[in-house]
């Protein structure tokens, strides 16, 4: 296991607040040394002193891609752990195109600045991959090309706004719901949205309040009715029986809505198996 842990310890443009607090509480460097892995860390950090949750959030994304494409100009596995789920379009831009995009959360994060009730930027982080907004901003993240949207789903989203709603069904973006997970099992359910796809390999991004909140609660905003972590792994086991994954992100996790640790638990769970899924397979 070659991995490059990248952590973007920034809530809104914030750093270390809320769930800017998440990247570092999760650690897993430490961890995946121990069972072996190489690891290699950064951090990334703004680098204006003013903070505005636009701005801010898009100079992060613009470190990020360098990053996550250096590690894999060196052979890693870049593994980002963001306070915030726009890293993605970070990530993005230091993956290239033809990339898919999986996105676990318990939101849709399809809100653009038109539909949004709490005018949250991070609420919208799926329609800016996705090109629906934003565009400006997010080619001025280097070599950032929207993901097409039939080339993304949505896994364990249940909490939308009623336009968001509309916007997705009205999109080309899949969703795989937690009613299909727990009645076909993760693999019949999401065969549907990864046999469309024509990426050959894939980003996975979880937001760590795609889990129900009795089981794991990532933070404040976590909606009830989610996956448990045990849905989560198969879901991905299932994207990397599928098509290659080459990156993964983690976000979210607030420690203050977590005492006891379960959220933790399970993102550092998923750690492990994006950092063993990462392995080639044996030829
Ligand atoms: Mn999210």
């Amino acid at each position: 296991m070659r991995v490059h842990v990248v952590r973007v310890p920034y809530d809104a443009g914030n750093r270390g607040v809320r769930m800017g607090k998440g990247p570092e509480r999760l650690g897993g460097a430490d961890r995946l040394r121990s069972l072996g892995a190489d690891v290699t860390e950064a951090t990334v950090e703004a680098s204006t002193r003013f903070r505005a949750e636009i701005g801010t959030t898009f100079d992060l994304h613009r470190t990020l891609a360098a990053e996550v494409r250096g590690a894999l100009a060196a052979g890693r596995f870049p593994l980002v752990l963001s306070g915030n789920c726009g890293a993605v379009v970070g990530a993005v831009g230091g993956l290239g195109a033809r990339t898919a995009l999986a996105w676990f959360d318990g939101h849709g994060d399809f809100n653009t600045p038109e539909t949004t009730r709490s005018g949250f930027l991070d609420g919208m982080a799926l329609a800016v991959a996705t090109g629906r907004c934003f565009r400006g901003l997010a080619r001025s993240v280097p070599g950032f090309a929207p993901v097409p949207e039939q080339e993304a789903f949505l896994v364990g989203a249940r909490d939308l706004d009623p336009e968001e709603r509309t916007a997705v069904e009205g999109s080309r973006l899949g969703w795989v719901t937690v009613p299909q997970i727990r009645k076909e099992g993760a693999a019949a359910a999401l065969q549907p949205v990864l046999s469309r796809l024509t990426a050959r390999r894939i980003h996975v991004h979880v937001d760590l309040d795609v889990h129900d909140p009795a089981l794991a609660p990532a933070n404040e905003f976590a909606p009830p009715g989610g996956l448990t972590p045990r849905e989560v792994q198969d879901a991905v086991r299932a994207i990397g029986a599928a098509l290659p994954i080459c990156s993964a992100s983690i976000g979210a996790y607030d420690p203050s809505a977590d005492p006891e640790g379960r959220a933790l638990a399970a993102g550092q769970g998923l750690i492990e198996l994006f950092a063993a899924l990462s392995e080639p397979a044996p030829s």
